[in-house]
């Protein structure tokens, strides 16, 4: 073989090299020791200077063409490499962006914020109180001693004789008072409560109340007027009307229930409002002296009022739900369309 037939066979070869691994054997086979260019020197021993010099000059160039010819190939491995890494990592940034996927909040915490924001803006506070609870603050401090028939209106989870599960958020009312001092009070409380209720379409054993509390000099039934009409035109529409009917809470005096004029029907009648044309929304009255007298306020001075309402009633309303139970069942089909 002459030398332009390896130069021309090392050409082959190399292009068809796949790895670098290869690559360093096909070199070493042809400029290594033991390399067909060795073989050819090995002959030279029996020529004559002169053909030595002329075959050795042929044989060195030979070996600079053959490095020549591995570093290109080498070269060439090395762009493609690249090239192939750059094509996987490449990023479309003209492609629209993932959807992320997002929550939504639950129906009853939007009613609560709606029923929130109204009352704030109307200057009232925002109070907590714990779901674990005395009978003290539940039922005695509230003008409901013990063995008082209406302790029944609302069937309790004891936990022993005196702590108990509370059964609304009244006994903020008696906390708040407490801790105010004699001082005026205009406050809101949002909160769970519970009761030994059966659950169906319209109770639950767990619900939510929003209470309402207000205590100053001369405040008088009127004021109660203005402001459940003024809650109910916010979160009902502007043309909405309201009524009470005198009703029973140990806790207050005259006690009432507030009805909302139907807002499917505009008080005409219709299946939601039981074709009576009015919704029941919430329970208030004045503040009973015996409590305002319990929690050391002097009721000559002070008079209040106080509502409570039931947050999954309002909701079911407000969004036309047929059962409460949706709330609690966490059916993303649900929860999806708020
Ligand atoms: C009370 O709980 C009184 N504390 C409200 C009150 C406060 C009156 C201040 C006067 C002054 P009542 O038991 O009616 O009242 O409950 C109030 C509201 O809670 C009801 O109108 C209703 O919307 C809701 N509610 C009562 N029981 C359930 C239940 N099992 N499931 C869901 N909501 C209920």
């Amino acid at each position: 073989m002459n030398l332009n037939q390896v130069l021309e066979e090392a050409r082959l070869k190399a292009k068809e090299v796949k790895t670098s691994h290869e690559l360093a054997e096909l070199k070493a086979s042809y400029l290594g020791k033991k390399s067909i260019l060795n073989e050819l020197m090995a002959t030279m021993k029996n020529l004559s200077i002169e053909e030595k010099k002329t075959l050795g000059q042929q044989v060195n160039a030979c070996k600079g063409e053959l490095e020549e010819i591995f570093l290109l190939r080498r070269q060439e491995m090395e762009a493609l490499e690249v090239e192939k890494r750059l094509a996987s990592e490449a990023i479309d940034v003209t492609l629209p962006g993932k959807q992320v996927a997002r929550g939504t909040h639950h129906p009853l915490t939007l009613v609560q914020q709606e029923i929130e924001d109204i009352f704030i803006s109307m200057g009232y506070s925002i109070e907590e109180g714990p779901e674990v609870e005395l009978d003290l603050y539940n039922f005695e401090m509230l003008n409901l001693p013990k063995g008082h028939p209406a302790r029944e209106m609302q069937d309790t989870f004891y936990f022993d004789e005196v702590t108990l599960l509370r059964t609304h958020t009244s006994p903020v009312q008696v906390r708040t008072l407490l801790k105010d001092k004699g001082a005026p009070v205009k406050i809101i409380c949002p909160g769970k409560v519970y009761r030994r209720d059966d659950d169906d379409a319209t109770h639950s054993h767990q619900f939510m109340q929003i209470e309402g509390l207000v205590v100053d000099e001369n405040i008088t039934m009127a004021d109660l007027k203005g402001t459940l009409l003024e809650i109910s035109k916010k979160m009902f529409g502007e043309d909405r009307k309201i009524r009470l009917r005198p009703s029973f809470f140990p806790f207050v005096e005259p006690g009432l229930e507030v009805d909302v004029s139907c807002f499917a029907c505009g008080g005409a009648g219709c299946p939601m409002c039981k074709h009576t044309g009015w919704i029941e929304i919430l329970g208030a009255g004045m503040v009973h002296p015996n409590v305002l007298e319990m929690a050391g306020y002097d009721h000559h001075k002070f008079k209040g009022f106080a509502f409570g309402m039931g947050i999954e009633r309002i909701a079911l309303l407000r969004y036309g739900i047929d059962d409460i139970r949706h709330f609690y069942t966490n059916d993303i089909r649900f929860l999806k369309q708020f």
